[in-house]
């Protein structure tokens, strides 16, 4: 894509202080306080934690995350598929097919079902909107007040309006960036507020999650089932207590993904931005910590 660039790759990274831009998710620890040229750091996807996380990083040099299409319809479609697959009782299809046997049953309609998104930044939004088409009600919870949501959607922002939020989800999605503020959100505390029988989906950090809290909220019946993509440790041990449970359904952190040529072009339009004295698309606010 780019001839000119002259670009290292972790086994041959030669002179360290030439680095200017690193392409990284989770760089290994230390590695940035070692790249005193650094101008640029590119992340692989969406998340930035594991970035944010590297204490030997200079704060002043920017961080651009990756956001495009395939990042955006990879979400829309897992959280598609994990609502539906649910909402539909898809799973008596599969046990029936085993037993060849032919059941139809009533589908309700997606109107009576409300999904509810904890963060609806960039994919949260692509997300939502792939459910309203599909004809779901949707309410969002976030910060602050966003614009380009469906006109039917319920929006609540701050820990004021968390209550009222989670009061309405049939389904609540975690889309929430891994900060100080977020970590440890799906525990007990947001179970006992949501409706008996709930679908919990976690897609965004491992650590979001409160594991004892998810168990005992699904062995008391509160929460009817939960879908988790991604894990505190990665990858999910063999003896994990979840991997035994019929209400737990697991993907191993797949459901979304860059594209790496959008990688490439991102990396190359924002470090000719910052040589210009421009900032990162898509730039991170180290405060707020996403
Ligand atoms: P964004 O940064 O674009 O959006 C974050 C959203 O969370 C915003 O709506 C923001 O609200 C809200 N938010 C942040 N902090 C709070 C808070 N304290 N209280 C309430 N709302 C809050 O995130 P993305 O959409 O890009 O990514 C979402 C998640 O998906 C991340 O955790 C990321 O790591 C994960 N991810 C997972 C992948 C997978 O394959 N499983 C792939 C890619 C990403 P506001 O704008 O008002 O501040
Ligand atoms: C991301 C991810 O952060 O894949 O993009 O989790």
């Amino acid at each position: 894509m780019a001839p000119e660039v002259d670009v290292r790759t972790p086994k041959c990274m030669g002179e360290l202080t030439q680095i200017e831009a690193l392409i990284c998710w989770k760089p290994e620890a230390g590695l940035l306080g070692s790249l005193s040229s650094l101008r640029l750091i590119q992340a692989t996807g969406a998340g930035v934690d594991a970035i944010l996380a590297d204490t030997s990083r200079d704060p002043a040099v920017p961080i651009g995350r990756t956001i495009d299409v395939e990042i955006a319809h990879g979400m829309a479609g897992y959280v598609g598929w994990a609502v539906l697959d649910h909402f539909r009782g898809m799973s008596r299809y599969r046990v029936d097919q085993a037993a060849r046997q032919w059941n139809q049953v009533e589908t309700p309609s997606p109107a009576t079902h409300t999904v509810g998104f904890a963060g609806v930044g960039a994919l949260g939004i692509a997300c939502l909107r792939e459910l309203a088409a599909q004809g779901f009600a949707t309410r969002c919870w976030s910060r602050q007040t966003r614009g380009g949501l469906p006109s039917e959607t319920e929006q609540f922002t701050g820990a004021a309006e968390l209550d009222g939020f989670l009061r309405g989800c049939n389904t609540l999605v975690c889309l929430l960036p891994l900060t100080g503020e977020t970590r440890g959100f799906l525990g007990k505390r947001v179970f006992d507020a949501l409706p008996v029988g709930a679908h919990v989906i976690n897609v965004a950090r491992g650590e979001h999650l409160v594991e004892a809290d998810l168990l005992a909220a699904l062995d008391s019946g509160r929460i009817a089932r939960a879908t988790l993509d991604v894990f505190t440790q990665e990858p999910l041990p063999a003896a994990h207590a979840f991997w035994g449970r019929g209400d737990i359904s697991i993907t191993p952190h797949i459901a979304a993904r860059a594209g790496a040529r959008s990688v490439a072009e991102q990396t190359l339009m924002n470090l000719a931005a910052i040589r210009q004295g421009g900032t990162p698309r898509h730039a991170v606010d180290s405060r707020a910590g996403y």
